[in-house]
């Protein structure tokens, strides 16, 4: 069930920027912005237990949580959203411009919106005009052209929060529930949110009553859709219980694999629908996607590979690679601790890491070139000898001493390389300089890999889905530098960074690159993301093989000693 901790964690990080904006002291936003860190990260439903109790959470933040839990905001906030114009605030999320030169575009100029901007520069209105020269002009077209396709996909961690939550809401209703379509496909954006149900047709009414309907799109016997108060389009269809592996199949798509199917069910002389697999009158198969698949000739494919991109032959053939699993996952290979950025104790996240059954854990906090994050060489040999100590209480899982260092703009890393050697591993990422040049990213990326002392390039495209575009680079040429020095490349599950992308993933792999699937948790409950990355590995074809977190200890431990 959905916890009302993002939400509260939305509405007060919102808080934190609006009150940013109108000048708001700075001390005082980021006391927001970590108790919005702080509840999202929490175990346990703040609707449920006294939000006092969460870490960081002062009387203040209390009463202000308590108000919006009653009625869904808070009285500050509805003061600041009406101060700040909704396109305004629009205009602060435009990639690489920032609040405060957002603030002042809209003072100065009066542009009040992404669209305005968008209207200014084209017009060479911002000519002249300070910190505006030509090459930031085009990142903020780029910027807002990308918000604007964004605005209508969200990523798989918004999406599939609701889709669990709409299923919760209706399942005692149902005979049989699911999520079909491009969430199914694990794609790292979804449109629209597809259920199927087999239900009775009270159902439909069951579904525009619920609390997080905020409109009724269109409403029929067999298929209603709704908006959310979020904005995103819910799509409910009835399926008769015979038809439910052929609705299934049909709704999850994707269409180009769909259409290749029907082709073959073609030759065959029949006809695929979503009621079934049909020969004239007669029902060849309806109940369950595996009969459709094999009287089609083939395997059941997995719902990730159902792209039309050579899974039809492969399963015709009979040769489907065998996909890696959540349950192949041995170890984590980057997290965080509240040494840093995260806000869970070593102990707790160790912990957590061990109740899910980890053979290996790395704890890889940021290192000091990331000024903000205060590290210093006496805080880490610190945790290195507390995880010593910690270690006796795990026998059965090792805790690795990482970083995650950063990659300056020439590929250089943080500390000294007798430092570094002390570390059992070592993730490498971009955090800064995300403009640079296509051929000054790509020697960038190589040098880092080259890097003896690098095992793994973290989150290598630094997008945020919505947020910030991935950084240009010559991907074949990292990946080739990458394959040879024996560098791993991650697929960072954290859903709104899905990063490496799945297309991405598949170039790497074919360079013979080898991945690392981690969570980058910063709290307990982000560990539960990777399965979010092993729907971006399946989507990329890998194999438990080219995961380096799937190989046992003393594997692994080869590959981040050679
Ligand atoms: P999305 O929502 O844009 O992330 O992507 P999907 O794949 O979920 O697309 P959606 O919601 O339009 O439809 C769900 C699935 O239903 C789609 O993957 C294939 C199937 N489908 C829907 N409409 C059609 C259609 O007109 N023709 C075919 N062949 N398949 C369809
Ligand atoms: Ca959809
Ligand atoms: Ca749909
Ligand atoms: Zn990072």
């Amino acid at each position: 069930m959905a916890r009302a901790n993002d939400d509260v964690a939305a509405a007060l990080e919102e808080y934190a920027e609006l009150f940013a904006m109108t000048g708001g002291d700075a001390f005082r936003v980021r006391s927001y912005q970590k108790a919005a860190k702080a509840i999202s990260g929490f175990p346990d439903d703040v609707a449920a237990v006294p939000v006092r109790s969460v870490p960081g959470v002062g009387e203040a933040i209390a009463k202000k949580v308590e108000e919006y839990l009653q009625r869904g905001s808070f009285r500050q906030l509805d003061d600041l959203r009406g101060r700040v114009p909704e396109g305004v605030r629009r205009l602060t999320r435009v990639p690489s411009l920032g609040p405060k030169k957002a603030v002042l575009l809209f003072q100065e100029l009066g542009i009040d919106s992404p669209e305005a901007l968008a209207e200014a520069i084209r017009a060479g209105r911002l000519k002249g005009v300070r910190g505006f020269g030509a090459k930031t002009e085009e990142n903020l077209l780029r910027g807002i052209e990308q918000m604007e396709r964004a605005d209508t996909r969200v990523h798989t961690g918004v999406a599939m929060d609701l889709a669990e939550r709409v299923i919760a809401s209706l399942e005692g209703g149902a005979e049989r529930i699911a999520y079909a379509g491009s969430l199914r496909r694990m794609k790292d954006t979804v449109g629209d949110i597809d259920i199927l149900a087999v239900a009775p047709q009270s159902l439909m009414d069951d579904f525009k009553a619920q609390p997080y309907v905020a409109e009724v799109i269109a409403s029929g016997g067999k298929k209603t859709s709704i908006r959310t108060h979020q904005g995103l389009q819910v799509d409910l269809r009835l399926v008769p219980a015979e038809s439910w592996g052929a609705g299934l199949q049909y709704f999850t798509g994707s269409q180009a694999h769909n259409v290749h199917l029907r082709e073959i069910a073609v030759k065959k002389g029949w006809k695929l629908s979503e009621y079934g697999l049909f020969d004239g009158e007669r029902v060849v198969a309806a109940a369950s996607e595996e009969e459709i698949y094999r009287a089609l000739g083939m395997e059941w494919i997995p719902p990730a590979l159902r792209e039309d991109g050579g899974e039809i032959p492969a399963a015709l053939k009979g040769g489907l690679p065998e996909l890696v699993t959540l349950e192949d996952l041995r170890g984590d290979l980057h997290t965080h601790t509240d040494l840093t950025d995260g806000i869970a104790s070593l102990e707790e996240m160790v912990a957590a890491a061990h109740a899910l059954g980890h053979s290996y854990y790395a704890v890889t906090d940021h290192a000091p070139d990331l000024a903000m994050h205060r590290m210093t060489l006496e805080k880490m040999l610190a945790q290195r000898e507390q995880i010593r100590r910690l270690q006796g209480k795990y026998p059965d899982m090792r805790i690795l001493h990482g970083a995650e260092l950063n990659i300056g703009p020439d590929g250089s890393v943080d500390w000294p390389a007798e430092v570094l050697a002390g570390f059992d591993v070592c993730v490498a990422s971009v955090h800064s300089h995300f403009t640079q040049s296509r051929e000054e990213m790509t020697r960038r990326f190589v040098t880092a890999c080259e890097n003896p002392h690098v095992h793994v390039i973290g989150h290598p495209t630094t997008r945020l889905i919505g947020r910030r575009s991935p950084v240009d680079a010559d991907w074949d040429e990292v990946f080739r530098a990458a394959a040879r020095t024996g560098t791993a490349m991650e697929i960072d599950s954290f859903p709104d960074r899905s990063d490496l992308p799945a297309d991405l993933v598949r170039l790497a792999r074919h360079h013979g690159v080898k991945f690392s699937i981690d969570s980058d948790a910063h709290a307990v409950p982000h560990l539960g993301n990777r399965r979010f990355g092993v729907g971006i590995a399946q989507r990329a074809w890998l194999t438990p093989e080219d995961v380096i977190n799937t190989w046992p200890l003393e594997r692994l431990l080869g590959f981040l000693g050679g």
